[in-house]
């Protein structure tokens, strides 16, 4: 591993966070999101950087230049998780490690959303448990490019 960089990616409509729907998707912004990620990658030596896009090519070309100096990828995908082969297709291709975050609980909510498109090239997965979430996939995500064992 040669960057201690992750790509955070939130994608379309989460710009949105604390301004609408907090029953599902709570009070924290963005912002706050991105400072929780970065603020779990220092905890262990890394640094974030993060895109958030309501455009998929904007968000695949991000996963391509990830390629040139990211360790690994935290990824919310909003509603392309259940839609988009191109950005799996992405994450595929550029051949890092991903996490896939969700800030509410997919598998509990309308059949739509039961399908990730991302979830098997993923090897971290955290669903329903708030913006903590990010945090969280980010700490299982530099333990496994770190080699850290579970415990
Ligand atoms: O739970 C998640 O994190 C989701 O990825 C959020 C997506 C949804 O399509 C997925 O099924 C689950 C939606 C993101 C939209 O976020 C908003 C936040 C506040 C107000 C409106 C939308």
């Amino acid at each position: 591993m040669t960057e201690r960089r992750l790509l955070l990616v939130n994608g379309p409509n989460l710009n949105l966070l604390g301004t609408r729907e907090p029953e599902v998707y709570g009070t924290a912004t963005l912002a706050d999101v991105v400072q929780i990620a970065t603020d779990a990658a220092a905890s262990r030596g890394f640094v974030v950087r993060a895109v958030q896009s309501n455009h998929e090519g904007v968000l695949i070309d991000a996963i391509h230049a990830a390629r040139e100096d990211c360790a690994g990828i935290v990824i919310n995908p909003g509603g392309l998780t259940h839609t988009s082969v191109v950005l799996r297709d992405a994450l595929a291709g550029v051949a890092l490690s991903v996490a896939e975050v969700h800030i509410s609980d997919v598998g509990k909510r309308e059949e739509f959303r039961h399908f990730s498109y991302v979830a098997d090239v993923a090897i971290v997965h955290v669903v329903g448990e708030g913006v903590a979430g990010y945090a969280k996939a980010v700490t299982l995500l530099v333990d496994a490019l770190t080699g850290h064992a579970e415990g």
